[in-house]
């Protein structure tokens, strides 16, 4: 059986993480900008550390990242020779809206993106756009706190609108918010939120998953409206929790995991607030304020498609154990005993993937799409100048096998597969350069220096095979 015909394989990127030329074409700044490399990136991103500017002394990566803004049409034409059929791209919304609430878009900025989606057109790539990939305009920060004021939905509406209206011709495929439950992590760059001493952050950050809520509800309208065939998505940052041990305490902290998680795609695939979420939120006093009107839009307009990163499961302990932490993506995990790491310590574990896969299908019964996954690594160019990134090929490998199965043999309906990073660019979690994911590497160097050189790795044409057999040659 094998996947279907028409799976959607590619690769996946975010502005922030690649374009750089954050001061061309008129573009505004953004969160993303300046969260700095080094000690301080972890406070900034949580929102414990307030940054709406540049300084002298921090490092910015995302300024020139890997230069995707003056390389784009090069970078598309080897995802073209790898075969890809889709390409996962962000929107810089400060390209668009320097400021964020201008009624006026900025030309230049839909010019650069009309220029990429002709280039994708060239080689038959099928764009699937994020609408925000941790993007949120400085500006809209300073003035109302971010995702933390209800204002912030009518800028993103009609962020929405001028794009779904612009690119009608081009993109049919979209995501609201790249992993949405990334506010209750990294707040700062999922939802340009900071603290200020005392407040109720956890009050404060299901008030702004509300907002973002009821925006991408408004946004699958909006889409739908403009035009009847475009698929909206959700995006969750996914990987199944497994407990510690069976000791019943382990399985119920697992579970209070999952829920957290999985409490965004109830509410945007199902349409409604779960009850454990209500009941909850409620009891802890942060169940979000609501405008008459709120719950219908939810209900009204769920997603079209789930989409999800997965790097890894996560092994979750009950309190007052003494069990060793494990690295992963942003989420605090006890370490599981029997997997394997990273070099960044990042558990690896295809199954898992299958698992996660079953648990979300059996969860919502709506078509899926795995929008992220891969293995960050340190690469090295060889005495003949090669690559051979064959840790990176035997983790997609397996993983792939794993999502092979979870189609084949469990049945569960998957559109495609993009994985993260088909070429180098900056981490989103440590701001490194030298956590590299991709198929083609770019010689940008951890200290900033390098040509900005394009060169395929090994698993360049590993992947160009995968694609051309539609998965069977693995
Ligand atoms: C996800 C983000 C991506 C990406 C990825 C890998 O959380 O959606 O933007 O960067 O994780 O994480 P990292 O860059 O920290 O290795």
């Amino acid at each position: 059986m094998g996947f279907r015909k028409d799976f959607m394989w590619g690769g996946a990127t975010a502005a922030n993480q690649c374009e750089g030329g954050i001061f061309e074409g008129g573009r505004g700044l953004a969160n993303v900008d300046v969260c700095p490399a080094g000690k301080d990136r972890n406070a900034v991103i949580t929102g414990q550390m307030k940054m709406l500017e540049m300084d002298e002394e921090h490092i910015y990566p995302a300024a020139e990242a890997v230069d995707m803004y003056h390389h784009f049409k090069e970078d598309i034409a080897l995802f073209g020779e790898m075969g890809f059929k889709t390409y996962r791209l962000s929107i810089a919304w400060t390209r668009i809206f320097p400021n964020g609430d201008e009624e006026e878009p900025n030309e230049e900025g839909l010019k650069f993106y009309d220029a990429v989606f002709a280039e994708c057109k060239k080689y038959g790539i099928i764009p699937l756009v994020t609408i925000s990939h941790f993007d949120c305009p400085i500006y809209l920060i300073k003035k109302w706190g971010g995702w933390r004021s209800r204002k912030m939905i009518d800028c993103y509406l009609h962020l929405c609108k001028v794009l779904f209206e612009r690119y009608k011709e081009d993109v049919t495929y979209w995501l609201t918010f790249n992993e949405i439950n990334m506010i209750l992590h990294a707040p700062f760059m999922g939802a340009g939120i900071y603290f200020e001493e005392g407040e109720n952050e956890e009050k404060i950050k299901y008030q702004a998953a509300h907002h973002e809520l009821v925006a991408s509800a408004l946004a699958v309208k909006m889409a739908h409206e403009i035009n009847p065939e475009n698929k909206v998505g959700c995006m969750f940052a996914a990987g199944s929790a497994y407990p510690y041990s069976c000791r019943p305490e382990d399985v119920w902290e697992a579970l209070l995991v999952d829920q957290e998680n999985y409490f965004f795609v109830d509410v945007q695939a199902r349409g409604y607030y779960p009850s454990y979420a209500k009941t909850r939120l409620t009891k802890q006093g942060v169940f979000p304020e609501m405008e008459p009107g709120d719950e219908e839009i939810l209900r009204q307009y769920p997603v079209d498609f789930i989409s999800f990163s997965y790097y890894n499961s996560r092994c979750i302990a009950a309190p007052g154990g003494d069990q060793e932490e494990a690295e992963g993506n942003l989420f605090r995990s006890a370490k599981n005993p029997y997997l394997k790491f990273s070099q960044w310590g990042w558990p690896i574990d295809p199954l898992g993937l299958r698992i996660t896969l079953n648990e979300v299908y059996d969860r919502y019964q709506k078509p899926m799409f795995i929008v992220e996954n891969g293995l960050g690594a340190v690469d090295t160019i060889d005495e003949n100048g090669e690559i051979a990134d064959d840790d990176r090929i035997d983790y997609l490998r397996d993983h792939i096998l794993a999502m092979k199965a979870a189609v084949e043999e469990d049945g569960v309906d998957l559109m495609g597969y993009t994985s993260w990073g088909p070429i180098d660019l900056i981490s989103a979690g440590s701001g490194e350069m030298k956590k590299r994911y991709g198929f083609i590497y770019v010689d940008k160097q951890e200290d900033g220096t390098g040509t900005m050189e394009r060169k395929r790795k090994k698993s360049f044409y590993w992947y160009q095979k995968v694609i051309a057999s539609n998965g069977e040659e693995l």
